[in-house]
């Protein structure tokens, strides 16, 4: 991609992202040279036209520690680099956001650690990110600020620069008021995303449990998604976030995935069925809780190997971070202790990868899956269910989903399950591996028919028009948002976002 450099890089943007990572990395090339390249995300795809069609910036930290770059164009879009040192990659990024924020948010999955050392710094870097973000938003921009990471931005952009339009999105779920509360610094992050004019949720029941902390812990007028705070009117509101789903389908559909997905059929001897799961390796994923339905089922004779395997794409992830270390440990150990035991010379019972794999290959993957295994025990959304649906344009296959992910609001003819439920997990599981091809498709064509309507491009555009608009609540979203109340009055699984 084509990339220049320059100090006013950025400077006066109509539409300015904020994120933690910028959308490119930095890859090395045979003679060693550097170049940006990029990044493979869905975000990426999702928001470039927002801001390359508008001569906009992203403002994000490299990936890498140290000084960082100067500003450059890459893409259409202005790259303003923020630098972070190893102690901030520590403290705010490892620390706060990853062993504090991700586990509270994820309904304490893993004890969350607070360390006011790791405050300190999450409040210094959120005010650098909300620094560049001021230096390049034009007058009257609008900023659109994304994920935990940078839950205070919001509130810092505004007291340097009220002119701007401020939306922020939460991709993680936000808890219900009674866990929240731990966190230490509680009233500063409900004070930083109220900074903001819009701010995007998941799902509905995450929204509603923001206004409820506005109105118990601040004591703010709120009232449907609107909380009146600072003589502004914030809103609250889901937007469920997706895939592109025409491109995965035509991806998945291409004569070299499919031929790649009949060799990978090949090379795994033939099974009878496949069963698989593609996670980051992450302890709220629910990896361990497949092992070991899949064992059991296997202890019981239900299914048998390797006429019957587990693939688990396991891709590394946080890996300086003490919980990610251990759960890896565990997950490996039962692994070895699965194949150990119903192995044999034909081939192992879990095929597992600790590795990361091109987006072809998984395509292929889920083309060859006869099950697919997603079973975290909480999930913003999921977007590997939604991929797994958007491959299957031969309507073959079929989705185990937990109720805890945020997809399985849309996806609703899943093989649904409980994740704590291991005996639940192993009925439906035999359920989907059983399941007439018919009823298959059946299910699967109404799921594709749900993704097809709300893609990506519908994800960010409503988001957009939301914040533009200032109009944020229309009826039907109104309705949802009552109806997500309600059920989290009641209790329901649904009732964390
Ligand atoms: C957060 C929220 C929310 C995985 N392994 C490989 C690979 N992947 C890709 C998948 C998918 C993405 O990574 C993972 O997205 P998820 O949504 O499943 O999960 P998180 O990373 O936890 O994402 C989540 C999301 O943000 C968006 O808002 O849905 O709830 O936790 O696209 O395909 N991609 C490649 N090789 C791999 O080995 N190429």
């Amino acid at each position: 991609m084509g990339e220049t450099s320059s100090t006013q890089t950025g400077a006066d943007s109509p539409v300015v992202v904020v994120a933690n990572r910028l959308p490119v990395d930095q890859v090395t090339d045979p003679d060693g040279g550097t170049r940006w390249q990029r990044s493979p995300g869905g975000l990426v795809t999702a928001l470039e036209p927002f801001v390359a069609g508008q001569g906009g910036a992203w403002v994000g930290w490299s990936g890498s520690a140290g000084d960082g770059p100067e500003p450059f164009e890459s893409g259409g879009m202005s790259l303003v680099p923020v630098p972070l040192s190893e102690e901030e990659v520590d403290r705010y990024y490892e620390g706060m956001s990853n062993a504090s924020l991700w586990p509270l948010y994820h309904d304490v999955v893993e004890k969350p650690e607070y360390h006011r050392t790791w405050w300190d710094t999450y409040v210094q870097v959120n005010k650098r990110f909300a620094e560049r973000a001021a230096a390049v938003a034009a007058e009257n921009a609008i900023v659109w600020v994304h994920d935990y990471q940078l839950q205070l931005v919001p509130a810092l952009l505004r007291q340097s620069r009220p002119d701007l339009t401020i939306g922020f999105f939460l991709h993680i779920p936000f808890p219900p008021y009674e866990l929240f509360t731990q966190l230490p610094w509680r009233s500063a992050i409900v004070e930083g995303l109220l900074g903001a004019d819009l701010v995007g949720f998941q799902r509905p029941a995450a929204a509603s449990n923001f206004v409820q902390l506005a109105r118990r812990l601040h004591d703010l007028p709120a009232r449907g998604p609107t909380v009146e705070y600072d003589g502004r009117t914030v809103v609250a509101r889901a937007f469920p976030i997706s895939i592109d789903v025409a491109s995965f389908d035509e991806l998945a559909r291409s004569p070299e995935v499919l031929a790649r997905a009949e060799q990978i059929r090949k090379e795994l001897g033939n099974p009878k069925k496949i069963i698989l799961g593609v996670d980051r390796l992450d302890y709220t994923k629910g990896i361990g809780v497949r092992l070991a339905a899949f064992e059991e089922l296997l202890e019981d004779g239900v299914v048998e190997a390797p006429d019957t395997v587990l693939v688990q794409v396991a891709t590394p992830s946080r890996e300086r971070v003490e919980h990610y270390v251990h759960m890896r440990e565990t997950i490996e150990q039962k692994v070895g202790h699965i194949n150990g035991v119903f192995g044999s010379m034909a081939g192992p019972a879990v095929h597992y990868f600790n590795q990361s794999m091109p987006r072809e290959e998984l395509a292929a993957l889920y083309r060859a899956a006869d099950v697919m295994l997603v079973t975290p025990y909480r999930d913003g959304m999921n977007l590997v269910a939604k991929e797994y649906v958007a491959a299957r344009g031969d309507l073959g296959g079929a989705l185990v989903l937990s109720e805890f992910a945020g997809a399985a609001a849309e996806l609703k003819q899943a093989f649904m399950v409980n994740p704590h439920d291991v005996a639940g997990v192993k009925s439906q599981l035999v359920r989907a591996l059983r399941v007439e091809p018919a009823e298959a498709a059946k299910r699967m064509r109404a799921m594709r028919r749900h993704l097809f309507r709300n893609d990506l491009d519908h994800w960010a555009t409503s988001f957009i028009d939301a914040l533009r608009s200032g109009a944020h609540g229309g009826g039907a979203d109104r309705k949802a948002d009552r109806d997500a109340e309600r059920s989290a009055r009641r209790g329901q699984p649904g009732a964390q976002g």
